[in-house]
């Protein structure tokens, strides 16, 4: 079976324990790697070769920084096609997404910040003709990166690219879930010739190497993408020790329709902004509200489209909804379901495995994509993160009552907004606690703008120069005159 190695100071090494753990194939329930399962001493490795790759790096200009990384950024994009592959296996993605969105996007990351170095400035502010104040931005060492399994390929690249563009080196700790596309990132980076010790990937358990990365003395800062538990843990840890952290956690994602909204393309934007990547997507609109004038024709359309979803083997290009990411993650996914009917629901659709699978997919972790209706707003199914193919819809009488249940979780990631009424979307829009509000469109994302969540979903914003600032450090230079 392929052994997944720790990417360290530019060579694959073996986990200092000796010992791996198994990498499932979602589609089909069977081992399909074993991946190192590292701790403390590898991550200890991992940070002495970044540290010693640290000086350097820094100091090599930003032309020569870029270049190497849009090399990078042409390999990814040259491996297009085993890419795609090997996510869509790893995590049970469709492979149709992972060529839309994972790959591209992971080229996109690494070109866009390659490229937005060579554009930083700085700010100065005289002060009177008594002094001149400008801000330095420093990189700041060693960059503590910790990415989930959903966009495996996607968020670790949209982490490192900024991090090592700003002239940090970095240790990436991908999920242990999905560990392939980062091992053969890995290779593409020394085939890049990035200098050794720049990137680094340590495979393995949240508990255990997540955990060393995140306490590690020599790590001034974490990016971290997962759970919102994860990530009150990694707060913890970090707090004490005063690193820079920003944290990219779970959402509860409101998808408002009002009346005078274009029902089709409300109903056609809400397929995926519901079940895209079965729905394990932060950014999913996993509670959709709908004006009552139309909600009865908005469900009727909403579910016709929804049994037509294709669902069944990820590599199949015409597959729209792949297998979730686990057998656990299966049974609590499931287990909302069962819960949805004990709290008054009515799932109007999906909830079972889809009946003709073929023989080889009948291990795989499949679930067909559900709509549940006449829920209360405060109930867990609507309260808490589901993380799969599973949707409330509720009815609203006025934008009062629909900003009021958009705002009512804990969570504010993201919103959807449908309308035709210019003003009421901007008014809508402002009043939404959630760090982004898509209006007449999901998940239409621009690289330069700041992207995070208020409240439980996180903490801090990353995207285009708000990246290069958290990777950095300012610095205020003040010259007497
Ligand atoms: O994520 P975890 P899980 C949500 C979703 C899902 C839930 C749990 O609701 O059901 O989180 O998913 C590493 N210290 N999201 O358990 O555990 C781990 O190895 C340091 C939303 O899979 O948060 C992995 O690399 N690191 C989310 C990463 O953290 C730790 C995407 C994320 O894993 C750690 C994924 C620890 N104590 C799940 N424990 C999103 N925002 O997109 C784990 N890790």
């Amino acid at each position: 079976m392929k052994r997944v190695f720790n990417f360290i100071g530019g060579e694959f090494r073996s986990p200092c324990s000796g010992k791996f753990l198994e990498d499932v194939n979602p589609a089909t329930g069977e081992a399909i790697a074993e991946i190192a399962d590292s701790d403390r001493a590898d991550v200890d490795a991992a940070v002495s070769a970044a540290s010693r790759a640290f000086p350097s790096w820094r100091r090599t200009p930003a032309e020569q920084r870029s270049g190497l990384l849009m090399r990078l950024a042409d390999l990814v994009e040259e491996n297009f096609d085993e890419l795609a592959s090997l996510e869509s296996e790893d995590c049970g993605k469709p492979i149709a997404l992972a060529r839309r969105i994972d790959v591209p996007r992971a080229v996109r990351n690494f070109r866009f910040f390659a490229t937005a170095i060579l554009h930083a400035e700085t700010k100065c502010h005289p002060l009177d003709d008594r002094a001149l104040n400008y801000t330095l931005r420093q990189p700041l060492g060693v960059a503590g990166l910790i990415s989930p399994w959903n966009l495996p390929l996607y968020l670790l690249t949209w982490k490192i690219a900024p991090a090592v563009a700003a002239g940090n080196s970095c240790v990436a700790k991908p999920s242990e879930l999905t560990p392939l596309t980062a091992n053969r990132l890995a290779e593409l980076v020394r085939e890049a010739e990035i200098p050794p010790g720049v990137i680094n990937v340590v495979q393995g358990r949240g508990p255990s190497a997540g955990r060393a990365l995140t306490s590690h003395p020599g790590v001034p800062l974490i990016s971290f993408t997962g759970g919102t538990r994860t990530g009150a843990d990694v707060m913890a840890l970090a707090g004490p020790l005063f690193k820079k952290v920003s944290l990219e956690l779970g959402g509860k994602n409101p998808n408002i329709v009002f009346a005078d909204a274009d029902l089709e393309e409300a109903v056609a934007g809400s397929i995926p902004s519901s079940f895209a990547n079965q729905g394990e997507i932060c950014l999913c609109g996993s509670r959709i509200f709908v004006e009552r004038a139309v909600y009865a024709e908005f469900l009727e359309r909403f579910l016709d489209r929804t049994k037509r979803l294709a669902v069944g083997d990820p590599q199949d290009p015409a597959t729209e909804v792949g297998a979730l990411i686990s057998g656990e993650h299966l049974r609590k996914v499931s287990g909302y379901i069962e819960l949805a009917k004990h709290e008054g629901g009515e799932v109007l659709c999906g909830g079972g495995t889809p009946a003709d699978l073929a023989e080889r997919l009948r291990g795989g972790y499949f679930l067909e994509p559900a709509v549940v209706v006449g829920l209360d707003a405060g109930c867990r199914v609507m309260q808490e993160e589901i993380f799969g193919p599973v949707v409330t819809v509720t009815p609203f009488d006025s934008p009062e009552d629909a900003i009021a249940a958009a705002n009512g979780t804990r969570y504010g990631l993201s919103a959807s907004v449908w309308t035709r009424d210019l003003a009421k979307a901007h008014r809508v829009a402002a009043a939404i606690e959630s760090g982004t509000v898509w209006v007449n469109t999901w998940l239409l994302r621009d690289l330069r703008v700041p992207f995070g969540g208020m409240k439980d979903s996180g903490v801090g914003r990353e995207g285009g120069f708000e990246s290069l600032d958290f990777f950095t450090e300012a610095k205020n230079v003040c010259i007497n005159l």
